[in-house]
C-alpha cells in the first residue's frame, strides 16, 4: 500500500501560459511551505484537478482522501500555504487559475469564470444526470446542447482562442460521459466530438498517469465507511462501467487508457 503520493504528473511542456509565481519552500516567517495540497482519488473528480495543474505546470502534493479538513469529507479537496483551504472541483481550479494563473482583473477572470461555474451548476446534469442517471449530451436537440455545439463549431477553445482552465472544466465532464455511459452516441454533435478528442490528444490529459491514492487505501489514514466501502455514487458508477465497457483504463480517469477511449469513441462518432 502506497502511503506517500507523488507531485504531480506534471506536464513536460505545456503551450499553456500561466505567467507562474513561484514559491519559496520556506516563509518568511521561516515555516516550511508546502504548495498546493490535493487530497484526491483516481476514481473521483479530483484528476480533473491533476489535468489542469498538469497543462498549467503547477506542482500538486497528492494526499490521501483523509484526514482532511474538507467540511463534507470529499474529494477533491486543496490547501495551500497560507492557510487556504478550498474544497468543490470547480473552485479549486478557479483558485488554482487566480493564484497560478496571469488574469489581471475580474473583467479576465469573468472569461473563465463562468464557463467553470457553468460545467459545475448545468453540464454536470446534462452530462451525468441526477445521481448519475444517465446523460443528456446523446440529445443534440437540446438548448444548451446545441448552444455548446454550435459554439465549439466557431471555436476551438472557450476563451479567447486559447486553451484555458474553462476547457479543462468543460471536457473533463464531457470526457466523462464515454467512461459512464458506455452505450450513448454523441454522433449528432460532431464539434462536441471534436473538442473532446482535441482535449484527450493533450499531452496532459493523457500523462495523468498519477500515482493517485487506490481504492484500499482511500480509508487506510481514517477509516471512514463511507470511503471506505466506496459506496458513493460516482465512485461506485466509474467502478461499474469501467468494468461494462471492458477498458482497461487501470481504475483512473484521464492518462492514456482514458485518452484512448475517447479518442476511439469520438473516431467511431464521427465516421456516423
Ligand atoms: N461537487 C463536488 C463533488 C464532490 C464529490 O461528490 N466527491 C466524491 C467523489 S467524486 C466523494 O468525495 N465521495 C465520497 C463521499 O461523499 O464521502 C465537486 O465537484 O468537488
Amino acid at each position: 500500500m502506497k502511503t506517500f503520493l507523488v507531485t504531480s504528473c506534471l506536464a513536460a511542456s505545456s503551450a499553456f501560459s500561466v505567467g507562474l509565481q513561484l514559491r519559496p519552500i520556506y516563509s518568511r516567517a521561516g515555516v516550511m511551505s508546502m504548495g498546493p495540497v490535493l487530497h484526491g482519488s483516481d476514481q473521483s473528480r479530483s484528476p480533473l484537478v491533476n489535468w489542469y495543474a498538469n497543462e498549467a505546470g503547477i506542482e500538486l502534493t497528492m494526499k490521501a482522501p483523509r484526514p482532511s479538513n474538507h467540511p463534507f469529507g470529499q474529494v477533491p479537496f486543496l490547501t495551500d500555504d497560507g492557510g487556504v483551504e478550498v474544497f468543490e472541483s470547480g473552485a479549486i481550479l478557479l483558485y488554482l487559475a487566480d493564484a497560478y494563473g496571469k488574469a489581471a482583473n475580474a473583467k479576465e477572470r469573468a472569461g473563465y469564470t463562468k464557463w467553470v461555474v457553468w460545467a459545475n451548476s448545468e453540464l454536470d446534469g446534462l452530462c451525468f444526470g441526477k445521481g448519475m442517471s444517465g446523460t443528456s449530451m446523446d440529445k443534440p436537440d437540446l438548448r444548451p446542447v446545441s448552444v455548446l455545439e454550435s459554439i465549439l463549431g466557431k471555436s476551438e477553445w472557450l476563451v479567447g482562442g486559447e486553451f484555458s482552465v474553462a476547457d479543462v472544466a468543460v471536457a473533463s465532464y464531457l470526457n466523462y460521459v464515454p467512461i459512464f455511459f458506455g452505450r450513448a452516441s454523441l454522433a449528432g454533435t460532431p464539434n462536441i466530438v471534436k473538442y473532446m478528442q482535441r482535449c484527450a490528444e493533450r499531452p496532459a490529459f493523457a500523462k495523468c498517469a498519477l500515482l493517485l491514492w487506490s481504492k484500499p487505501e482511500l480509508g487506510s489514514r481514517e477509516p471512514s465507511t463511507r470511503f471506505a466501502g466506496s459506496e458513493d455514487a460516482c465512485h461506485r458508477s466509474l467502478h461499474v462501467s469501467l468494468h461494462a465497457a471492458q477498458v482497461s483504463l487501470r481504475g483512473r480517469a484521464f492518462g492514456d487508457g482514458h485518452a484512448n477511449l475517447v479518442k476511439q469513441k469520438a473516431a467511431a462518432w464521427l465516421k456516423l
